[in-house]
């Protein structure tokens, strides 16, 4: 039985950062035991992705994005229904959200700094207004992140105003771009809109972090979704049917698209 760490008050001060500084951080929420499994069945699918679509570059150079395979050990509802995750998570972006994603990015040692993006367009570009939030990553590495492996690096503040106001404002010095360390079995949640980068893996490890995505229910975004496996259907909770209930049931996890269907994730 999966139970909250946090009570009402302190989810709600998480969700409030989150719409204040456009992302939040529960420190040692995840058992590393699980996440050292995780790590270990990853390291293949790492392999077999750079085999087979690594000459495409799209995240930069030894940068890459890998969908993970909807079943054990990543298909794991103490991960993916973590109830104060979720539960912060609905105050974000609402009662009936979906989870829409699941997958992970990778820096390796000679990667990049990425151009400052997000990882979503406004939703109503034309009014240059941003809104609540309607889409979030759930993002936890699978190692610990130091200045060295490339920790993320993100803006507080950015996801509610346009990128070119953003990018302004950071020219100015007025908003610095700020890096995450992590420990491994800390979570961060943030609004994919907050201007962001990845920066450079000066290690010889591998600096894996995991993304769920979870969205209002109206959001479709064609570039990401889970491919559930229909013999897993059964074996779902009910409020994981619920969440998944917008994803595609495969005969198969053998049945995907020959490359990652995220090529163009900047905006
Ligand atoms: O992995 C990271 O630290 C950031 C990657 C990223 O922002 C992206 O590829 O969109």
């Amino acid at each position: 039985m999966m139970t909250n760490r946090y009570n009402n008050q302190q989810i709600e001060s998480f969700a409030q950062a989150v719409l204040k500084d456009g992302h939040c951080v529960l420190p040692n929420h995840f058992s590393p035991a699980t996440l050292n499994a995780w790590r270990e069945a990853f390291a293949p699918l790492l392999e077999e992705h750079i085999e087979r679509e690594g000459k495409l570059r799209n995240r930069g150079l030894n940068r890459y994005y890998v969908t993970l395979p909807f079943t054990a050990p990543f298909a794991d509802p103490s991960i993916y229904e973590d109830e104060d995750i979720l539960a912060i998570a609905k105050l974000l972006v609402g009662e009936d959200l979906v989870m829409c994603q699941l997958a992970t990015d990778t820096p390796l040692l000679g990667s990049d700094y990425q151009e400052v993006h997000r990882d979503a367009p406004p939703l109503f570009p034309e009014t240059g207004m941003e809104t609540p939030p309607f889409q979030l990553a759930v993002n936890f590495p699978l190692v610990d992140v130091t200045l060295e492996n490339g920790p993320f690096e993100t803006t507080p503040g950015t996801h509610m105003m346009s990128k070119e106001e953003g990018l302004r404002r950071m020219e100015l010095g007025e908003i610095k771009l700020e890096p995450i360390t992590m420990q491994l079995g800390d979570v961060m949640i943030r609004d994919v809109r907050g201007l962001h980068r990845g920066t450079p893996n000066y290690t010889q490890t591998p600096r894996p972090m995991v993304v769920i995505g979870y969205s209002r229910r109206w959001l479709f975004r064609p570039e990401v979704s889970i491919h559930i496996p229909r013999a897993a259907l059964d074996t779902l909770s009910e409020r994981a049917r619920y969440l998944l209930r917008f994803n595609p049931i495969v005969e198969s996890l053998e049945d995907k698209p020959e490359v990652e269907v995220y090529q163009s994730f900047a905006y």
